[in-house]
């Protein structure tokens, strides 16, 4: 399974802390095709960027997007990247799941959760150290959900 990671960059590096322990636990589900936004290296400056113009780096990461079999985002510390690529997931018929953390004070988009139809555009409010039972469910859900169509 190919996995579409969405965090903040240039939105701020906040969060990453998070980013990291997402994209830990989302390995073991397949492969990540986003890791480089969970570096504690890259900053919201370029710091630790590659060399690549905006140009590319959009290309390449919409081409990503195309390839991927779900798209899970970090959605608390808002980004105009990830935003955009939410949109473009859902125009894709993308299965997504965005992830916020109502203890950081902050409201979320009505555009995102109001995306949300509880089946192929998922949002789900959680805290940091539940973090992981959330993707379990997640993922789970979407197995059993993936066989009975193939049923
Ligand atoms: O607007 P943002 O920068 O916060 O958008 C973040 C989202 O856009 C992430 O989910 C990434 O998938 C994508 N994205 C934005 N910038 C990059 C990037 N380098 N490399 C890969 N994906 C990116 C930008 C480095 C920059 C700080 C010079």
């Amino acid at each position: 399974m190919k996995v579409y990671f969405c965090g903040s960059i240039r939105g701020g590096r906040d969060d990453v802390h998070v980013y990291q322990k997402i994209v830990h636990k989302l390995q073991s589900y397949g492969s990540v095709l986003t890791e480089h936004v969970s570096s504690a290296e890259l900053s919201d400056t370029g710091e630790g960027a590659m060399e690549a113009g905006d140009q590319a780096i959009h290309d390449r990461d919409v081409d990503w997007l195309r390839q991927s079999d779900v798209v899970v985002a970090e959605v608390t510390q808002p980004s105009l990247g990830v935003g955009y690529e939410l949109g473009r997931a859902v125009d894709m018929k993308k299965k997504v799941l965005c992830l916020f953390r109502p203890s950081s004070g902050r409201t979320l988009s009505a555009m995102i959760r109001g995306a949300a139809d509880g089946d192929q555009f998922v949002v789900t409010d959680y805290s940091e150290d539940e973090v992981e039972k959330v993707l379990e469910e997640f993922f789970s859900l979407k197995e059993s959900r993936t066989n009975q169509n193939a049923e």
